[in-house]
């Protein structure tokens, strides 16, 4: 076997729903609910259903896939893209009101992480699928006014063609920053989200959430409740660790 040369640690990548915070059940699916009743719809997504649908990432994605499985009869009006859309735009203004009242916190150990990692001068990053004012409320109400400033790439929503599991928001993420995927940790709390990450060649760290905690997170390069036990020794050494290669 050839010799292990390490790399060094230079970003940490966060995902953002579920991971900086418990979004889905309280906020996303409520503001979801909240948009249907404005459009006269009588659906309503509970918390176990909300939980199957979170298999599609992307509330635009989401909506179409209920509709394609629950509604079907809602598909061949005319403008249907442009519809979804407008629900969702509806929904996105009912999450920021959400995101105002402050009762969506950040997990446990996540604004101490946030502290260390800006402390030791690694550069902190987002990757996510949601809509990119919702990462903005979400950190301003939580973190901050300011704490939108303390990431150097935020990378969210539409921005790139296929949202998680697909790797273009890692990749976008990390093309950003200008880093290799080997100087990056991301840190995730869903299957989608460590499959979009590895994908991109990053390893991950996976904080199982409320909805997530019964998948399969093989590949994950550890694996923790929460975040309050992670510190920068334990991040150093991820990325350090190398697989060895055979040598000539
Ligand atoms: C989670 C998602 C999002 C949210 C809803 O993203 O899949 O679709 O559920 O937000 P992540 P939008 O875990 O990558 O943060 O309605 O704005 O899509
Ligand atoms: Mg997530």
């Amino acid at each position: 076997m050839g010799a292990l040369d390490g790399y060094t640690l230079s970003a940490v990548l966060f995902d953002v729903d579920g991971t900086l915070a418990d979004t889905e059940r309280d906020g996303h699916r409520v503001a979801f609910n909240q948009a249907f009743r404005d459009f006269d719809l009588d659906w309503h997504w509970d918390v176990t259903l909300y939980g199957e649908l979170l298999a599609i990432t992307g509330g635009k994605e989401r909506i179409r896939h209920y509709l394609q499985n629950y509604r079907p009869e809602f598909l061949s009006q005319n403008g249907l893209d442009q519809w979804i859309a407008e629900l969702h735009r509806t929904k996105t203004h009912h999450f920021l009101n959400l995101m105002k009242t402050g009762e969506i916190q950040l997990r446990p150990g996540v604004m101490n992480l946030i502290q260390q990692l800006r402390t030791n001068g690694i550069r902190i990053a987002i990757a996510t699928t949601t809509t990119p004012e919702n990462v903005i409320a979400l950190l301003e109400n939580t973190l901050g006014i300011d704490s939108p400033d303390w990431f150097d790439v935020i990378g969210a929503g539409d921005i790139v063609p296929h949202k998680k599991p697909a790797p273009d928001i890692y990749q976008w993420v990390i093309d950003q920053l200008g880093l290799p995927a080997e100087h990056c940790i991301a840190i995730e709390d869903s299957v989608n989200g460590l499959e979009s990450a590895l994908a991109a060649g990053i390893k991950t760290i996976v904080t199982s959430s409320e909805y997530t905690h019964a998948q399969n997170f093989s590949g994950a390069s550890l694996i923790l409740p929460d975040l309050t036990r992670l510190d920068m020794e334990e991040l150093h050494k991820l990325v350090s660790v190398q697989a060895e290669t055979p040598s000539d």
